[in-house]
């Protein structure tokens, strides 16, 4: 490490000197991205192969009642062609694709470009028979198995639209989606296997079919070998039509603009929105990406653990390491199975190089102690990713120390469903890091911090406001599925002219973003706007906390008062005295204004799947307005919340 502020970790040398980019490099490239985006990504368009090459690069508006966005037009490509085959020639026996199994007692598969060739066309042809076709959505409900990547790249292989639910969903949610995009086909499996416990999928999907959906097809996957439900006429295993079709799948050609894939998520009010991506410049900015800000390089083995049920999954596991001929981890299990080494044991077995997480998994894994770090030889390791929710410094310190060896750049991806792939993130050997700062632009992208209520750009270095996207970049998302009108009211209305993110922002002095959560979750106490990740990552800074959850409620005098959920470290029992340890804490790290006003004793803190803390819930448990909790079906426990009822802070 070189001369550098206090708090700040620059690159080292080395990793300078043996980077994509470097500062200057990054700065060069960023300032051209932005005063000519249509000579930069005319340029960097080219790093896919194009059936019909583009002459049109940037078409897109923000302007109210005209949102319009278009890259690379009148281009024509296959995702699944630039994914697989281009690489057939000069790396078809090179891995693609590392699957390692929920138990560490079966063995890992190790799937070539020719193999992932030859299963993804099998099923692309598969589909064809069942009566797929180009434009025809495709719903995929399926483990993190094989087959997942080959059904992602079997649709886009015949221009069909894929929508994956992740499997953890309800039967209710996987019947929504399937409604709501009208899909002709749903691929799923008999079971699946996390953690070492057996579910069964197919049943769920049976339910979400049963009444309204009898004309809908479903392909499966045998994985666990269960007993399931059949249903006569409809139900086809892919590895019996397989052996009816040829291996051989000419990829269509695809207008740019064509949907890529539909991806549901939620909003902060109404039902799941259908976020459409795009052929060409979703693949050519995922790929981009994946090789910058984790700076890949061919031969490494990249590690993203997210499920492709989420957006990191898709762009980060499947389409951004397999457009560059990467080989990609795909883990069936979870961070704690067989025990809380695993992550660890997995990077050491196959050595990876670049490991990408979320900071709930790394705070998980700290709470268990440094051991089942240490143990495993960790020394591939060269850059550390985090994704999902603001990192408190804590968790990045750990990160950083224990799992990096304070030796890998730790790059920490601020993005979201609707961007396709990063918008804020470090490059490792070009960008000084702060523990819990999304630092700054990748290239094309122009951030803007607003005024939130006159909506007036802050043109000041050091702001604070809401984050806002100025232009168009090629992973954008196009629209709401179905819905245009909720597209542009829902990200280009508030805020005219402007993509509005949700999220709120600061910038400091350096012009390094700091992402403060949705803006939903700011709370305003007695007149002073605070960031409840603020007060969380000061309560997580204690040795006894685990983690921390914080949320605004009613109060009389300051308008707003601080209510946090609090889960102690294993082995650590609440008291009095501890909860007035961790008052004179928090006064003591941010000031007395951030003092919980409650603190709750939270054995569990109600999160989705995903591992996001659903703030929504506990806002209603702190208002003391529980009848109310709407939809806690997606809850990856829903037992946690009849805990914090019953001890609710705030009771009537
Ligand atoms: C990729 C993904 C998007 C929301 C986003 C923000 C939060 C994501 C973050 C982060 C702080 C980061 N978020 N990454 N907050 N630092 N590095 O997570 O997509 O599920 O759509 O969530 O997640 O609030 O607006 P998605």
């Amino acid at each position: 490490m070189t001369d550098q502020p206090a708090g700040t970790y620059a690159p080292s040398a080395d990793m300078a000197a043996n980077a994509h980019a470097d500062k200057a490099t990054y700065e060069k490239m960023y300032a051209a991205s932005i005063n000519d985006p249509e000579t930069f990504w005319g340029e960097h368009g080219k790093r896919l192969d194009w059936i019909k090459p583009y002459t049109r690069v940037k078409n897109t508006s923000f302007a109210p009642g005209n949102v319009d966005i278009k890259w690379f037009d009148d281009g024509t490509l296959n995702v699944s062609a630039n994914c697989i085959d281009r690489h057939l020639a000069t790396r078809g026996d090179q891995t693609a694709i590392i699957w390692e199994p929920d138990s560490p007692d079966d063995e890992a598969l190790h799937i070539t470009y020719n193999m992932l060739h030859e299963k993804t066309s099998l099923m692309a042809n598969v589909l064809k028979e069942m009566g797929v076709g180009k434009g025809d959505r495709v719903v995929l409900y399926l483990p993190m198995i094989p087959e997942a990547a080959y059904a992602m790249l079997a649709c886009a292989r015949i221009g069909a639209i894929h929508s994956i639910v992740f499997a953890g969903f309800s039967a209710e949610a996987l019947g929504a989606r399937v409604n709501a995009c009208d899909a002709k086909v749903v691929i799923t499996a008999d079971g699946a296997q996390r953690g070492g416990r057996v579910t069964n999928l197919k049943d769920s999907v049976n339910q979400a079919l049963l009444n309204d959906f009898d004309e809908v097809k479903c392909l499966l996957v045998k994985r666990t070998g269960q007993q399931i439900a059949w249903r006569d006429g409809l139900d086809y295993w892919l590895h019996e039509m397989e052996e009816k079709v040829s291996a051989d799948c000419p990829a269509e050609e695809m207008s740019a603009e064509d949907p890529l894939f539909i991806l549901y998520t939620s909003g902060s009010t109404g039902q799941p929105k259908g976020v459409v991506h795009s052929t060409g410049g979703y693949l050519v900015y995922a790929a981009m990406t994946q090789q910058y800000t984790f700076d890949y390089h061919d031969g490494d083995i990249f590690w993203c653990t997210a499920d492709v049920g989420w957006v990191t999954g898709h762009s980060y596991i499947v389409y951004g390491p397999l457009a560059n001929g990467a080989t990609t981890i795909m883990f069936e299990g979870v961070p704690t199975y067989p025990d809380a080494g695993r992550f660890w044991a997995v990077c050491e077995k196959h050595k990876v190089n670049q490991f990408y997480t979320a900071p709930t998994a790394i705070r998980a894994l700290m709470a268990q102690g440094n051991d089942y770090v240490t143990k495993y030889d960790l020394s591939d390791i060269k850059v550390l990713g985090t994704v999902g929710e603001p990192i408190n410094p804590e968790a990045w310190n750990w990160y950083n120390d224990i799992v990096g060896k304070g030796n890998c750049p730790i790059v920490d991806t601020w993005w979201q469903t609707e961007t396709g792939g990063h918008l804020l993130t470090p490059l490792p050997g070009a960008t000084a890091t702060k523990p819990g700062s999304a630092t700054l632009p990748f290239f094309g992208i122009q951030p803007v911090i607003l005024e939130p209520t006159s909506g007036e750009e802050i043109h000041d270095t050091a702001a604070e406001g809401v984050l806002c996207i100025k232009d168009s970049w090629p992973a954008q998302m196009r629209t709401v599925w179905g819905d245009h009108e909720r597209f542009e009211k829902t990200y280009f209305s508030d805020y005219k002219n402007y993509y509005f993110t949700g999220d709120g922002c600061k910038r400091d002095e350096d012009g390094y973003y700091w992402i403060t959560g949705r803006v939903d979750d700011v709370i305003n106490v007695s007149g002073h706007r605070m960031g409840t990740a603020e007060v969380e990552s000061a309560l997580v800074a204690h040795a006894k906390v685990a983690e921390a959850a914080v949320v605004g409620y009613p109060h009389d005098i300051k308008g707003q008062g601080i209510y946090a959920y609090v889960t102690l470290m294993n082995g650590e029992e609440p008291s009095d005295e501890l909860r007035k340890e961790l008052e004179v804490w928090v006064r003591s790290e941010i000031g007395p204004i951030a003092k919980p006003d409650l603190l709750q004793w939270a054995p569990g803190l109600p999160k989705t799947r995903s591992g996001k803390i659903m703030r929504r819930i506990l806002r209603k448990i702190a208002e003391d307005d529980f009848g109310a909790l709407g939809d806690t079906s997606t809850l990856a426990d829903p037992s946690v919340v009849d805990d914090l009822i019953e001890n609710r802070m705030n009771k009537a």
